[in-house]
């Protein structure tokens, strides 16, 4: 399998902790979201995924997948252990619902490609950029927070005993959100989890300090 991957791109880390917690081998392609103004939008990689956004995986009979839960999914089908999901049905709606708050109603309004429409379409600067990622940063981590307290979550992992979807989406989010600075004090369940995670070698291994591609 090739991964097409970007060192700080959140989703595709995502897909590496996931590669790696099924100890699946796979190679590396970095697609640069910068490089020439982002070669994920340059006719060769829209080849592969039209919509021009990292994480791809090519399987090894060239079909290409897009899409990071699509993706992990994929994986947690054809490679069931260790799942990556809870057994249980409820406990299973809840570890997707942590995770769809990330995926679904925080990283898309975090994208470059709102960032740059922003400021190109609103004119609105770095500062103003910051405060908006800030705002829905804050709205899904209160949320997430919130729902840790209701359940007197004490840990270390957050559905079970081994992480899965749910640190799998929230890992690269508390990545993203130290990137720009967002004070992380009002949610210390959340980044109780994230250390705890991040303690796991699948975890580690997929920093994005340490991508082959990392500047
Ligand atoms: N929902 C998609 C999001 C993919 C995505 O937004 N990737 C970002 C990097 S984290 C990207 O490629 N952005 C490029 C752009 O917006 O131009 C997924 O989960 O795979």
């Amino acid at each position: 399998m090739k991964l097409y991957d970007y060192w700080r791109s959140s989703a595709a880390y995502r897909v590496r902790i996931a590669l790696n917690l099924k100890g699946l081998a796979y190679t590396h392609e970095s697609v640069s979201l910068v490089k020439d103004g982002g070669e994920n939008l340059g006719p060769s990689y829209r080849a592969l995924n039209p919509q021009g956004k990292v994480p791809a995986l090519e399987l090894g009979d060239g079909t290409v997948l897009a899409q990071s839960l699509a993706i992990i999914e994929y994986l947690d089908e054809t490679h069931p252990e260790p799942a990556l999901l809870p057994r249980d049905p409820v406990a299973k709606a809840q570890a997707r619902s942590f995770a769809l708050t990330i995926a679904c109603e925080v990283h898309p309004l975090n994208n470059l490609a709102v960032l740059k429409h922003l400021e190109v379409s609103f004119d609105v600067d770095g500062p103003g950029k910051v405060a908006w990622m800030a705002h829905w940063m804050a709205e899904g981590f209160e949320a997430l927070e919130e729902g840790l307290r209701r359940r007197n979550w004490t840990g270390p992992f957050l559905f079970g005993d081994a992480p899965g979807i749910a640190e799998i989406c929230l890992v690269p989010q508390i990545y993203n959100a130290r990137r720009w600075k967002i004070d992380l004090s009002p949610y210390p369940l959340l980044v109780k989890a994230d250390d705890a995670a991040r303690g796991v070698k699948a975890f580690a291994d997929a920093e994005p300090a340490i991508q082959p591609d990392a500047e």
